[in-house]
Order: structure tokens, then sequence, then C-alpha cells
């Protein structure tokens, strides 16, 4: 068989972009974690911004708080506890979490609430209009949700809200390496709220965990997470399954495994941090 003959081999389609397709400040952690722990309501009255994640079981919520409190602390911290084992919880305490400084004293001026897994049945995840009531600050802290919703002769139900008690953004957690298998009913789920949110004028943002879990390139090298076709092709499927446009999602790779903190790791999540308080605080500026 002559060369001429014999086809040619169809080299696979570089899975990298020549450039990153969105710039990120790689080794700037202080600046970052500088401006944030800076940053200044826009409201006297409110001392912090509230901001409500949701998204399945294992997606990594509770990573992503202490993640971000890690970043501030500058080691390894787990306020927020990660269930090792995959599986359903039933109960779950509503409550804040509060983020510190290195000093341990200082409380920064963001908050957040991880609201118990959206699972598919409501018979076994969080209730729909309990993220509504959450968003709008009508569940107490500290009260428990449970499979069946929180009523309004409940003692966990409260009825005059005050400002600081109100979501100014709500975050979906999406994994990267499961937003192709999501059960649909999750979805339906999510939209559900996200029309609920929109029409209280909430804004919404997505993180896209384990990006680490979804792309060999960036589980080797984490300033790979915008050259890698895959992880946008990720966050494009967000995008799609939730109406969220792509400037407002955010990959992420959170501390799972870790027994120290990463310059790159923190700036990815201060640097989405960022975005969320930024998208808060113009909620906050349009309802004074
Ligand atoms: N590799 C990797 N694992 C992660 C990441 N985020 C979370 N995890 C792991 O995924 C599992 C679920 O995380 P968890 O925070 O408990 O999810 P939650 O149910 O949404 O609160 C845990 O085993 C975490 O250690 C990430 O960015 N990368
Ligand atoms: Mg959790």
């Amino acid at each position: 068989m002559g060369a001429a003959e014999s086809k040619p081999i169809e080299e696979p389609p570089p899975p990298q972009y020549d450039q990153p397709w969105r710039s990120t400040p790689w080794g700037k952690r202080e600046n970052l974690r500088k401006d944030l722990k800076g940053f200044q309501v826009s409201n006297p009255n409110i001392k912090h911004v509230r901001i409500l994640l949701a998204g399945e079981v294992g997606a990594g919520k509770s990573s992503f708080i202490n993640s971000i409190n890690s970043a501030f602390q500058g080691r390894i911290t787990g306020d927020a506890l990660v269930d090792a084992t995959s599986g359903t919880t039933f109960t779950k305490t509503y409550r804040t979490y509060y983020i510190r400084g290195e000093e341990h004293t200082d409380i920064l001026p963001f908050v957040f609430n991880d609201f118990m897994g959206l699972e598919a049945q409501d018979s076994r995840g969080a209730h729909t209009e309990d993220i509504v009531k959450a968003l709008q600050g009508l569940l107490k802290e500290g009260c428990k949700l449970t499979p069946s919703p929180v009523s309004g002769e409940d003692t966990a139900y409260r009825s005059d809200p005050s400002l600081q008690d109100q979501t100014y953004c709500l975050v979906y957690i999406m994994a990267a390496d499961n937003v192709s298998r999501m059960n649909p009913d999750v979805i339906k789920k999510m939209k559900n709220i996200r029309a609920s949110a929109s029409e209280l004028d909430i804004p919404q943002v997505v993180i896209m965990t384990r990006v680490d879990e979804a792309c060999p390139l960036v589980n080797k090298h984490l300033r790979r997470v915008y050259t890698s076709k895959k992880i946008k092709e990720k966050m494009q499927e967000c995008s799609n399954l939730l109406g969220v446009p792509m400037n407002y999602i955010f990959p992420v790779k959170n501390y799972h495994e870790e027994i120290d903190t990463d310059d790159d790791t923190d700036v990815l999540i201060l640097r989405a941090l960022t975005q969320i308080v930024q998208t808060a605080n113009d909620k906050l500026v349009r309802s004074l």
C-alpha cells in the first residue's frame, strides 16, 4: 500500500484554547482578600450581606463555605460539615455561617445560608417554597428543615423580616462532573426557584465546583481552568440548564483533601466570592 493511499490519522481536537478566555488575577490573593475584608455594605443598616446556597446533595455547598473560610484564615477549616458519604439528609438546621478573618475575631461583612439538598422528590429534599421563604428572610435562624415544608403557624416562621434577614444573592452550586447527569426533577425545581427569585429581583450566580474532577488538565494545573475546553463546555451546560448567563457562572475547586491552603485555589474562590458580593450589593443598592 502506497503512502498516498493511507488515510491521514485524524488528530483529536486540542482540548485547550491557546489563551484563557477569561482573565484571572493569579498571584493576587492578598489583594482579593484585602478588598473583600474592606468591603463596605452600601446600606448602614445591614452589617452582613446574606447569600443563600442551593444545590443537590454532594454538589459542594458545605465545601464552598469551608473553602471561603479557609482562604481567609490561611489554613483549612471545616465549620460547615462536609458529608464524607453522600446520602440524603432528612433533617437539617437552617443556620447562618459567618466568615472570619485571620485574626479570628473579625467577622466579615457577608454571611451564608446553606440549604439542605434539592433532592428530586419533595418528600426527600428541600421544598421550593421553603427556599423562597428563605430568600425573603422568613425562616428563623436555627429552624429545622424537614421533609414537610415550614408553615405559617410554625415557630420557625418569621413574619416580619428585617433587611438583615433577607437574601441578596442566590447561589446555585453545581458539580462540574455531574452537570450532564443531573436529575430532571432537580433541574425543574431549580428553575422554579429561579423564577421566584427573579420575581423577587434577587440576583443569581452559579458556582461550578469540582473542576478538578471534570477535567484532568485542570486537575494537574488549576490555572488551566479558563483554557480547558471541557470546563467551558460544562459551564455552558449549566447556563443552558438554568438560563443563567455565562458571566454569572464561576468555576472553582474547593478544598477537599488538602491540609494546606494553596494560592491558586484561593484566588479562584476569592474571585468568585468578589463577584457574588458585588452582585449582592448591587441588589441591596437597588432596594434602598
Ligand atoms: N475533588 C473535589 N471534591 C470536592 C469539591 N467540592 C466538594 N468536593 C467533595 O464532594 C463531596 C460533597 O461535598 P459537600 O460539600 O459535602 O456537598 P454538599 O452536600 O453540597 O454540602 C465531598 O466529599 C467533598 O469533599 C471540589 O471542588 N473538588
Ligand atoms: Mg452540606
